[in-house]
């Protein structure tokens, strides 16, 4: 098993690259698409449009997914001693109407194609993914961890606000979208549609070397935002992977969402996906409670034994990276890194006791 640690696209600069290693970490997930997660701190001020809802507004940015671009910051990667494990995330603008039915998916899913056929030829193993209309959204924030740390949960609400046409994923892709919302669907409709992409892209990912790796819900709830979710129990996960039997159809496996669902047993949901070989990378982070009263909290406070849990995956022969997902910020300089650099530490001596 293998620590790593996710950067953002604004984060991919030597001195990050520089706190990873410190932290002890070997490899590196990149997130190409800059948006504002809750715990990254990063605010940003140069946003193309006002009145932004959700983490702002991507234009579906082509240079970036280029191979060219991809082997530039592969070598900055490497260089710094460290090996990148995993892209996470599609741009939205990338696969709004494969998400959406709407008339540009084969046009869409041929580039992303592309993208995939880019990132194998680049030598990166994996992409994680959300199948996700709403995205990650419907989360509070607040001083929800151990010391008043602030981190974001669920207070009891679902938010129901249906999402206005031109977002997707959280994220608005369209400068000027007609009035309106998108469209109600069933869950029926989602896993059409889900399956319509795997059927696409996976011969490609195959072919190109390429895993694809679905993160669930997050948060876990039958609906967000008025649309359905795709794996929101720990079964569904199953049904995903028996969709498609492939070695390249797995799982960015998120032990918070796991956590938060109300069905299951995060253990038992553990041993069933590393016993079969199909976690890509963990996304190792804890909570307290379940949908839709939770809260994301520090590693060592939550509702899940992270080592059992690594004990699990080690009697699984599971060999593949853990990164620290989100954890809550820290009351310093440096929320997001002191947040990080403490979770890595907790899990680099949990690894070793292994
Ligand atoms: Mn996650």
């Amino acid at each position: 098993m293998h620590l790593g640690m996710g950067l953002y696209r604004h984060m991919l600069h030597r001195s990050n690259y520089q706190f990873v290693r410190q932290c002890g970490a070997t490899h590196v997930v990149v997130h190409l698409v800059d948006y504002f997660a809750g715990s990254s701190q990063q605010q940003r001020s140069d946003q193309p449009l006002g009145n932004l809802q959700g983490w702002g507004f991507t234009k579906g940015d082509e240079t970036i997914w280029e191979y060219d671009s991809i082997c530039a910051i592969k070598k900055q990667i490497n260089d710094a001693g460290l090996i990148w494990e995993a892209i996470e995330n599609f741009d939205p603008a990338h696969w709004s109407d494969i998400l959406l039915d709407g008339p540009r998916k084969e046009q869409q899913v041929e580039r992303i194609k592309k993208i995939i056929r880019s990132i194998g030829k680049a030598g990166i193993p994996i992409i994680g993914y959300n199948f996700s209309l709403a995205g990650v959204a419907g989360r509070s924030k607040g001083q929800y961890a151990r010391g008043e740390a602030i981190s974001v949960g669920m207070d009891g609400t679902i938010d129901q606000t249906p999402i206005p046409t031109g977002m997707v994923w959280n994220m608005q892709y369209e400068e000027n979208p007609e009035e309106g919302f998108i469209p109600w669907i069933t869950h029926q409709e989602l896993w059409r549609r889900f399956a319509w992409f795997l059927e696409q892209v996976l011969p490609v990912a195959e072919e190109a070397g390429v895993k694809l790796a679905a993160h669930p819900d997050d948060p876990p709830v039958p609906y967000m935002r008025d649309t359905p979710r795709l794996v929101y129990q720990p079964y569904m996960y199953q049904q995903l992977l028996d969709l498609h039997k492939s070695n390249h159809n797995v799982l960015e496996y998120c032990l918070g969402s796991l956590a938060e669902m109300t069905e299951g047993d995060i253990y038992q949901s553990t041993q069933q996906y590393a016993q079969q070989q199909k976690i890509g990378y963990v996304h190792f982070r804890n909570v307290k409670g379940k949908v839709p009263n939770y809260r994301e909290v520090f590693i060592d406070e939550g509702d899940i034994d992270m080592f059992r849990i690594l004990r699990i995956l080690k009697n699984n022969g599971y060999n593949g990276v853990l990164i620290p997902d989100h954890t809550p910020q820290m009351s310093c300089d440096a929320p997001w890194h002191a947040g990080m650099a403490y979770t890595a530490g907790y899990m680099k001596a949990a690894m070793a006791l292994l």
